[in-house]
C-alpha cells in the first residue's frame, strides 16, 4: 500500500479539515505552504465562488491542494463540474455519499478521499473507487457520526485495503501516534487549525477555541439527523432546551440560521454557531499553520520508520 505522503505528494501524512465557511484558499494555501494538504471548503457555496478559490490557491502555493466537497449543498452537481474542469489534485467529500461522481473525477487523475464515520460507508467508498477514506470519530466538530475514533479506525482498517486516515481528536503528536498506532496511514486534523494567525475566522471565534476545556463542546441537531459539534454557547444552550421540550424543525431551524456566519464572519459569541472539536481543550494558544504541523510531527522523528510514517 503506497503510504499517503507519496500519494499525495506532500511532505506530512496530514490534511486539513473540511471546515464549512472557514477553510478558504488562504487557509487551505497555508497548510499546502507548510507541508500538509489544505483544502478550500465548499460548503453550502456556488460553483463559481468555488472556481474562484481554487484559481486564488493556485496563486498562493506551488504545492498540492484539494477541494472539500459538502454533499448535502444544493450545488453538488455544478461544484463537480468545476473540479473536473479543473483537474483538482485531491478531491475530500462530507456529509454524504460522492460515489456518483468519483468516476469522471477519477477520469482526469484526481484523487477521492470520501470522509466517513462508518465501516458500511468505508467499504463501499472503496467498491467505488476511493483512493483513500478518511474515517472521522465522533469527537469531530461539525457533522459527526456516533463511533468514536478509538472505535472507528482499527475497524475501518481492517475492512478496507485502501488507505483510511484517522479524524476526529487529533490535537498533538500523541493523537498522531495513537492514531498510526490504531492502523492509520495519516491524520486529518480541524479544530487545531482554527486556532491559526492564517485561519480567516473572527478573532473571537480563536479565542472561544482557546478558551475551551474538555466539555466545552455540544452536540445539537441529534433528533433532526443532522447532529452537530458546536462549542457551548447561549445559542447552543437554548438550542438544546428547545429541542428537549419538543420544538419543532422549523422553529429549531429558525434559531440556528445563518449561526455559522455570526460565528465565523461577525464573531458573535452568543448566536453564532462556532464548529469545533472535543480536542478544542488542548488548544492553548493560536500559532501559525506551519508551527501547528511541525509541532504534530517533530515530536515523532524517532518513530517515523517503525510506523511507516
Ligand atoms: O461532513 C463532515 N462535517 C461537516 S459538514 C458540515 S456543513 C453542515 N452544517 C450543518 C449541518 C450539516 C452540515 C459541517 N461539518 N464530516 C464528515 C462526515 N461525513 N461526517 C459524517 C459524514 C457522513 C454522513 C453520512 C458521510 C456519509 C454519509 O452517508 C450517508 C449516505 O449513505 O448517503
Amino acid at each position: 500500500m503506497r503510504n499517503i505522503t507519496e500519494l499525495l505528494n506532500i511532505k506530512y501524512p496530514i490534511l486539513q479539515g473540511g471546515m464549512a465557511n472557514v477553510a478558504d484558499a488562504t487557509l487551505a494555501s497555508a497548510v499546502s505552504n507548510a507541508g500538509g494538504l489544505g483544502l478550500i471548503a465548499c460548503s453550502a457555496h456556488d460553483a463559481e465562488w468555488v472556481r474562484t478559490e481554487i484559481r486564488k490557491a493556485r496563486t498562493l502555493t506551488d504545492k498540492p491542494f484539494g477541494v472539500n466537497v459538502m454533499m448535502m449543498s444544493p450545488h453538488v452537481k455544478d461544484i463537480m463540474e468545476v473540479l473536473v474542469q479543473e483537474k483538482v489534485a485531491v478531491v475530500t467529500t462530507g456529509a454524504g455519499n460522492p460515489a456518483p461522481y468519483i468516476p469522471s473525477l477519477k477520469e482526469v487523475g484526481t484523487i477521492v478521499i470520501p470522509v466517513i464515520p462508518s465501516v458500511a460507508l468505508a467499504i463501499r467508498m472503496e467498491r467505488a473507487g476511493a483512493d483513500a477514506v478518511v474515517a472521522e470519530g465522533t469527537e469531530a466538530g461539525g457533522h459527526i457520526g456516533e463511533l468514536t475514533t478509538m472505535a472507528l479506525i482499527p475497524q475501518v482498517a481492517d475492512a478496507v485495503s485502501i488507505p483510511v486516515i484517522a479524524a476526529g481528536g487529533i490535537g498533538d503528536f500523541r493523537g498522531v501516534l495513537a492514531a498510526f498506532a490504531l492502523g492509520a496511514k495519516g491524520v486529518q486534523a480541524g479544530t487545531i487549525f482554527l486556532a491559526t494567525k492564517e485561519c480567516p475566522v473572527h478573532d473571537n471565534y480563536k479565542q472561544m477555541v482557546v478558551d475551551a476545556k474538555d466539555t466545552s463542546t455540544v452536540v445539537t441537531g441529534r433528533n433532526s439527523g443532522a447532529p452537530v459539534r458546536v462549542l457551548k454557547n447561549l445559542m447552543a444552550t437554548e438550542y438544546l432546551q428547545m429541542s428537549n421540550t419538543g420544538a419543532s424543525r422549523d422553529e429549531l431551524e429558525k434559531l440556528t440560521l445563518g449561526s455559522l456566519r455570526r460565528a465565523v464572519l461577525e464573531g458573535d459569541v452568543d448566536r453564532g454557531s462556532f464548529m469545533a472539536g472535543q480536542i478544542s481543550g488542548l488548544v492553548k494558544e493560536v500559532k501559525t499553520v506551519k508551527q501547528v504541523i511541525e509541532d504534530l510531527f517533530n515530536p515523532i522523528e524517532a518513530y517515523k520508520d517503525t510506523l511507516g510514517i
